[in-house]
């Protein structure tokens, strides 16, 4: 994992992409993460690995399964700037803020790892505080960044991903 003194200012993250609803125009969840991609490298972060996509069964209220995956990126922009133009790439894809934690949305961007660590303040948090009780994320970042660690835990995300889906007995 590079340093967060890069001489070139460089800052890399792995970012997780979710969408569970149609754009009018993209089409279905699928079609809308390539088109949040190539929006991403339009605004110029580079995109140095995406994941495989995956279909996953909703966490939380909406009903709807999901559509996953995950993205190494590298760019100049510090934490809060990268979340602001994800953000603004979110709302560019139709997503409305209800008020409704987890409900339903076209996309979904969310800071997962950052290389310079952890991050905190008080619009956000890195890593992402659930990322590592999700199979969503963990599968997908598995596959970009196998190994980067997890600066609370200090286990790679590979350790992490084979730890969450590791089979466990049975109870009698
Ligand atoms: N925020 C703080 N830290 C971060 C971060 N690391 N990355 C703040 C992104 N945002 C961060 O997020 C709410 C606020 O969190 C932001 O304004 C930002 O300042 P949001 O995207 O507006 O709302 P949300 O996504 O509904 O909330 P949250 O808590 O981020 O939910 P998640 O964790 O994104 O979960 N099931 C499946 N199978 N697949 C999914 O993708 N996603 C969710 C949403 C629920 N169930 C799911 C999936
Ligand atoms: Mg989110």
């Amino acid at each position: 994992m590079p340093k967060i003194s890069d001489p070139a200012g460089l800052q890399r993250y792995v970012i997780a992409l979710g969408s569970n609803q149609r754009h009018p125009r993209h089409g279905p969840p699928p079609r809308v993460l390539s088109a949040a991609l190539a929006a991403l490298a339009a605004e110029g972060l580079v995109i140095e690995a995406t994941s495989p996509i995956i279909a996953s069964a909703p966490v939380g209220p909406s009903r709807r399964r999901y559509t996953n995956g995950a993205a190494r990126i590298a760019t100049v922009l510090s934490p809060p700037a990268l979340l602001a133009l994800l953000q603004t790439v979110e709302t560019r894809f139709g997503r409305i803020r209800r008020g409704q934690r987890w409900g339903a949305r076209t996309l979904d961007l969310d800071v997962v790892l950052w290389s310079g660590g952890a991050w905190r303040s008080k619009r956000l948090t890195v890593p992402h505080p659930l990322f590592r009780e999700r199979t969503f994320v963990l599968g997908p970042a598995a596959k970009v960044a196998p190994e980067w660690r997890d600066p609370a835990t200090a286990c790679t995300i590979r350790h992490l991903h084979a730890r969450l889906t590791r089979p466990r007995p049975t109870p009698r």
